[in-house]
């Protein structure tokens, strides 16, 4: 420990620090635009840089080690006046279309152009315009609107471990874009939105889908449904100024009616039914042979990383369509026939914390008898941008009951939304099929959790299970290469593609404080210690749905419904 002066203030620091760390500590706050906390600092855009006495230049906070002694100031007409000019600079390279931004009103440079006064151009308008990539069914990609700050690239290579962007020439010809400038359709992109979510700008941003349904919501010839995903309901309220962490399930659904939906349904139904088949297709294997360890396959993102990847795994992924696509197949083939509606009169909507789950709607896997399982995806943020276009007050809104038959879940269901969430649900059930009875163990702590892998042993009857959970592609990688080095002891594998799982998915609001994503998913755990159906095979309505059309899990229906095929 040794002291430093922060604007004549005597502060406390460590070795192995930067200055913006003590700085942040001591509550002397600079803007920053290139920072990641946890990444390897960059020091790329120098809008938090200080001045050090002794030192001659400005010296960017975030990129430099604290030193005993150092006396900072963070606030001289100096420092105000270089930010300003960062600023200036990075707009006279920014297309000047801020009224027209999907980030109006929510874009970092928009805001500390305000904060710093900057009320009129001082340098000449940039480079001429670039196209603006709209290939990706996921992602828009506007280098117009790109400063350059890194942070997409950092977060694609370090944290989701693809590294589908990079920064492409030099000067002021530098880019970011993926190998040889393609367009992100052919690149490596995983479609997860993780870049979106960093973005500090709107030079990437989901793919909208919010005209497709509000021209389908006022189409008197479209009967429009809608699925809402279990990560989305416990994100809300952070957002409508209501207790963080609190489940707004119910008022939900009374503002998604109010939007003109028909019929309100809840993708952990549909997670409840990927559970009686993903944990059926589990004991399948490894009673009757097949691919172990089996992975699971309702993460887009992951599925399309080992398509790319690691392809000699594709048979270890469950053939399990994901809950979305599920809820899609049955809405479009069993509740069709039941209302009596066609399946081509049916707009069936999702509303997702994910951007990859645009792609996986699209992909021509999932379609039957013509018809896509799925019409249009909306991330959370897109609800959000539709609830307050619609004037709807969220925070005053009276609870509603989802509709019959897909809108009541298990607590399993729910779990889906937070990593490790799949494999508890799958243990829940997979105990019940195996031996008729009940579990006694409900909760699995090992699996819980934001570690980078979780892994347990469950016996279950005679059979010992080596389960393993892994939050986020790179923690996935790391046992793809443990088993390609001979490990064999795992049976199943959870992967969710996202920091956390859904919770901390790329379609959710731009906040990626790991405090965030802890309290989303410890609202889920609260509503699995709250309720009293906390298996996917103890909910009715799944029961009823395969008494009455699925006959069984694996059933050839259930074959022909709601599983799926990968090929290399
Ligand atoms: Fe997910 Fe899933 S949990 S993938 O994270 O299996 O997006 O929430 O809806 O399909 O249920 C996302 C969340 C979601 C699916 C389920």
């Amino acid at each position: 420990m040794f002291t430093v002066e922060i604007n004549g203030r005597k502060i406390e620091a460590r070795n192995g620090e930067t200055i913006l760390d003590v700085l942040n500590r001591a509550g002397a706050k600079v803007p920053t635009l290139c920072h990641l906390k946890g990444l390897f600092p960059s020091g790329a855009c120098r809008i938090c840089s200080v001045e050090v006495e002794g030192f001659n230049t400005l010296i960017p906070s975030c990129a430099y080690p604290v030193q005993d002694g150092m006396i900072i100031k963070t606030n001289t007409p100096r420092v105000v006046k270089a930010r300003k000019t960062i600023i200036e600079l990075l707009l006279a390279n920014h297309v000047q279309d801020c009224l027209y931004c999907v980030r109006n009103g929510d874009c970092e440079l928009q805001e500390l152009a305000a904060v710093y006064g900057v009320r009129e151009r001082r340098y000449p308008a940039g480079p001429e315009k670039r196209p603006v990539d709209v290939s990706s069914p996921s992602i828009v990609h506007d280098q117009n609107k790109c400063i350059l700050c890194g942070k997409c690239v950092r977060t694609c290579e370090e944290i989701v471990g693809v590294a589908a962007i990079d920064f492409v020439h030099r000067g002021s010809k530098t880019v970011i874009a993926p190998a040889f400038e393609f367009n992100l359709n052919v690149s490596s992109c995983i479609g997860c939105g993780q870049c979106v979510l960093v973005c500090p700008t709107g030079a990437l941003r989901e793919r909208s889908s919010l005209k497709e349904v509000t021209d389908a919501l006022q189409n008197p010839e479209k009967f429009v449904v809608v699925q809402h995903a279990p990560a989305v309901s416990v994100t809300l309220a952070e957002e409508f100024g209501l207790k963080a962490g609190s489940d707004a399930d119910r008022l939900l659904v009374n503002a998604l009616r109010r939007l003109g939906f028909d019929r309100v349904f809840d993708t952990a139904f549909s997670a409840d039914l990927t559970i009686m088949e993903e944990a059926s297709e589990l004991v399948e294997r490894l009673q009757n042979g097949g691919s172990i360890p089996m992975m699971t396959s309702c993460s887009p993102g992951w599925v399309k990383f080992v398509e790319q990847f690691y392809p000699e795994f594709i048979p270890n992924l469950s053939t399990c369509k994901s809950p979305q696509q599920m809820m899609g197949a049955v809405i479009k083939n069993i509740f069709a026939r039941e209302q009596g509606i066609s399946p081509d009169k049916i707009f069936s909507v999702s509303v997702m914390p994910c951007t990859a789950k645009k792609f996986e709607a699209e992909r021509p896997e999932f379609s039957h008898n013509g018809y896509a399982d799925i019409d249009a995806v909306l991330t959370t943020r897109e609800l959000i941008r539709l609830i307050r276009m619609y004037g709807i007050e969220f925070d005053s809104l009276k609870p509603d009951e989802p509709d019959l038959p897909f809108g009541k879940r298990s607590t399993a269901g729910k779990l889906f939304g937070g990593t490790g969430g799949v494999m508890e649900a799958a243990l829940r059930t997979a105990y019940f099929l195996i031996t008729g009875k009940e579990p006694q163990k409900i909760v699995f702590e090992e699996v819980r959790g934001l570690k980078g892998i979780r892994e347990a042993r469950v016996k279950i009857a005679d059979i010992e299970l080596g389960v393993a959970v892994a939050n986020g592609i790179q923690n996935a990688k790391a046992l793809l290469e443990q088993i390609k080095a001979g490990r064999d002891d795992l049976h199943f594998i959870e992967v969710m593609t996202c920091p956390g799982g859904c919770v901390g998915g790329g379609g959710q609001p731009f906040d990626t404080c790991p405090a965030s994503i802890r309290t989303r998913l410890q609202a889920l755990y609260q509503i699995d210690r709250n309720e009293a159906v906390r298996a996917s095979h103890q909910n009715p309505l799944i029961q009823e749905l395969y008494d009455r059309y699925l006959e069984r899990p694996l059933s050839h229906r259930s074959h022909e419904l709601l599983h799926t095929k990968y090929t290399e």
